[in-house]
């Protein structure tokens, strides 16, 4: 497992890390009490699974993240919404009487997200699926919607968001609360096998972003496919592992939400991708990895794109 050093640029965040010692410590004894439950993390990835998500670039799998895991999720985003860090972005749209944001990259200054990266079983289940040599993650991010908004994430892949070319990339997505299918998202299955990506949106506006967009399709008729769409009821500890060209959006687009609900996703890839930088609408994400040392065109080598599983 590749270690995490503080280049200058993050010593910034010493004086953060220190007022979290005690929170720390906090921590580590919650991790100790969640040590036995890590074996059980792993059930639910065998050849079926693999074969179906192969086929529709979207899985369920039930029970698979501890309540100790979901407890640091809980205060990762508890910190992380009190303490918003370069990564944050309000996709509220205008006159909504509740906000939608999220963030993303927090994990090297969150205590409780720096341990759900590197240590928890999920990197091994994900390697497994993707039968991976190696395994990076990407990105880890967080989504909270709140009571009475009502809008989400558009039609759209991961892939056009990101620098990652090529390999095999997926990403984890967890409810830390029981979401119903019109609370949650819904996937077209097998779309990540029609060999196009779909020109990124804006979370907020749902409009294209600004950049050369030539290599992308605009998104089609997406109700003709309506026979494919798949989405589940999921509870706490399940999860939806999907590919990053699968089309996805958060089901319900108009209707008030009745709760808040808060989100968590870990962007896994394997060892064959490569850093991209797409164009002008990711150049900010470019930017950052390319000042910590990640060179273009280039497989992965970078603090913050760590290594979590190796065979
Ligand atoms: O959970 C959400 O609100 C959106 C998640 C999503 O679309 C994604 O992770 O790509």
């Amino acid at each position: 497992m590749q270690c995490w050093t503080l280049r200058p640029r993050f010593r910034g965040h010493v004086v953060a890390f220190r007022r979290m010692q005690e929170w720390l410590g906090h921590c580590s004894n919650r991790a100790a009490s969640r040590m036995p439950q890590r074996e059980k993390e792993f059930s639910g990835v065998n050849d079926a699974a693999r074969e179906s998500f192969q086929r529709e670039g979207v899985l369920c799998l039930r029970g698979v993240i501890s309540d100790d895991w979901l407890a640091c999720c809980r205060e990762g985003i508890d910190w992380s919404i009190a303490h918003p860090g370069p990564f944050f972005r309000d996709q509220t749209p205008d006159h909504s009487p509740a906000r939608y944001v999220f963030s993303f990259w927090n994990w090297p200054d969150i205590p409780a997200f720096r341990e759900l990266v590197l240590k928890s079983p999920v990197a091994a289940m994900i390697a497994s699926l993707l039968e991976a040599r190696t395994l990076y993650m990407l990105i880890d991010s967080w989504f909270m919607r709140e009571a009475g908004v009502a809008h989400g994430a558009p039609w759209h892949q991961d892939e056009p968001y990101l620098d990652f070319d090529g390999g095999r990339k997926c990403q984890l997505w967890f409810p830390l609360e029981p979401a119903s299918r019109d609370e949650g998202l819904t996937f077209l299955g097998g779309s990540h096998r029609w060999g196009k990506l779909y020109t990124p949106q804006t979370f907020r506006e749902h409009t294209p972003f600004d950049g050369d967009l030539g290599g992308y399709h605009e998104i089609e008729d997406i109700e003709r496919h309506r026979d494919r769409f798949l989405s589940w009821d999921v509870e706490p500890g399940d999860c939806l592992v999907f590919d990053f060209r699968t089309l996805h959006r958060a089901t319900n687009q108009t209707d008030p939400l009745p709760r808040t609900i808060h989100r968590m996703s870990l962007g896994y890839g394997d060892q064959d991708v490569v850093f991209r930088p797409r164009g002008a609408w990711t150049e900010e994400i470019s930017r950052h990895l390319i000042d910590l040392g990640q060179r273009p065109g280039e497989p992965l080598a970078c603090e913050l794109i760590p290594r979590v599983y190796s065979e």
